[in-house]
């Protein structure tokens, strides 16, 4: 969902009190939710199943519409095409239902290119031409979708890669893949934008075609004027400093969107702040720092989560809160002050500035605008009293006992 902070870039807009820049970025502020986060998943051990896990699409659309209600900043559901839309184009007529009667909307469309056996050795990166062939095929059917939809964003995550030196040409698959990501930028509409994800790795550990933000934005440029890059959190060496990437990509106005998660080791995929809250504020204070407004106000905020032993509806709800609360904290920062302080060498001065906004408790602050925006002011204390996990633990619960695939 395109944001742009306080709607006027920090450093052009009047000089606002530290209430009502929080005020006003809160306003402005959207996430997009995961229909994937709904649904029950797994580890690579085991799947856990959930008994108010989503068993359907609808259902999916059913949590995250309590989910905007509760926070007033998710109005719409990013979609996985396997998972979400398997009659592919078919499926557009049923999901436009289900935007209406649940009033949040479908957002991000993401092909999956990373389950079928045939991806075994790759997708657009597979030696096998036939097998690259059906791997486009299944992004211009997403890029269809999406279309259909009105959706702006196609979300591209590839999971090739290889396991061992020498077993596969890194090179010759560059080619494959431009090939394959240009002929997506032809397929798309006016509107649409492909994003493109990188990620060190896993599920290769020897080599990942797209490892990284550098190869994705080349990759981005290649393909044309409607391609950005997608910054995944999860998707970094423990010590890059991700608000660095994310200054160079707004910079060059590459910067496409976020998933949003958090880890302690690799790609955990645990709660947005939840290990290192600091990280998403350096982010978010970039991004508030940038005077691009063009490239900051086309910025998809996405939740790239999916839990499995926490409640689905109370993780999610938590994330879109964490992440209010991270996004008013960096709103809080001076930029004007900061600026001088960062030209004249102040170091310490400058240091408190940013990190003080950063310990400043914004919560009686996001009482307050909620209450006024009539938004439950503690909206994980309203999912907990309102019935709503009981009932759909009530109601889902067979279904979910009976189930034997993930992502259902
Ligand atoms: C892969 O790790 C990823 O981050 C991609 O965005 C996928 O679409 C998503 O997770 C769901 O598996
Ligand atoms: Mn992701």
């Amino acid at each position: 969902m395109a944001n742009n902070g306080d709607g006027k870039g920090p450093r052009g807009a009047a000089v606002n009190s530290p209430e009502q820049r929080v005020w006003a970025a809160l306003d402005n502020f959207r996430i997009e939710l995961p229909s994937w986060g709904f649904a029950n998943t797994g580890t690579r051990f085991g799947k856990f199943i959930q008994s108010a896990a989503a068993t359907s699409l609808e259902e999916k659309f059913s949590d995250a519409a309590q989910v905007n209600a509760l926070t007033g900043a998710a109005p719409s559901v990013a979609l996985h095409v396997l998972w979400d839309t398997p009659g592919g184009a078919k499926d557009v007529s049923r999901i436009r239902e289900l935007e209406a009667r649940y009033g949040v909307l479908a957002g991000s469309i993401n092909p999956n290119l990373f389950q079928d056996a045939e991806y075994k050795f790759g997708s657009i990166c597979n030696p096998d031409a036939g097998v690259r062939k059906q791997a486009l095929d299944h992004i211009l059917q997403s890029v269809e979708i999406g279309k259909l939809l009105g959706d702006r964003d196609i979300s591209l995550w590839i999971a090739d890669g290889s396991n061992y030196p020498g077993t596969q040409s890194i090179s010759r698959r560059i080619g494959w893949m431009q090939d394959v990501f240009a002929a997506t930028h032809a397929a798309l509409g006016t509107n649409q934008r492909m994003l493109i994800e990188y990620k060190p790795f896993e599920p290769a550990f020897y080599h990942t075609d797209i490892a990284d933000w550098g190869m994705a934005l080349e990759l981005s440029r290649n393909a044309g004027p409607k391609a950005r890059v997608l910054v995944d959190t999860g998707h970094h060496y423990q010590a890059q400093n991700i608000e660095q990437i994310v200054a160079w990509l707004l910079r060059l106005n590459m910067l496409g969107g976020f998933h949003f998660n958090d880890r302690k080791y690799a790609d955990d995929d645990l709660t947005l702040g939840s290990i290192d809250p600091y990280q998403v504020f350096r982010i978010f204070s970039t991004i508030f720092a940038e005077s691009n407004t063009q490239a900051v106000s086309g910025i998809a905020y996405m939740i790239d989560q999916s839990h499995n032993l926490k409640g689905k509806m109370e993780a999610m709800v938590q994330t879109v809160v964490a992440a209010q609360e991270l996004y008013a904290k960096a709103a809080l920062v001076d930029q004007a002050q900061l600026a001088g302080l960062q030209d004249s060498c102040q170091l310490v001065e400058a240091e408190e500035c940013f990190r003080g906004a950063f310990w400043e408790d914004v919560r009686p602050m996001l009482r307050a605008w909620r209450q006024a925006r009539g938004i439950p002011a503690d909206p994980l204390k309203a999912l907990r009293e309102g019935g709503y996990v009981e009932r759909i633990t009530a109601d889902r619960k067979q279904r979910n006992a009976s189930s034997v695939s993930t992502y259902a």
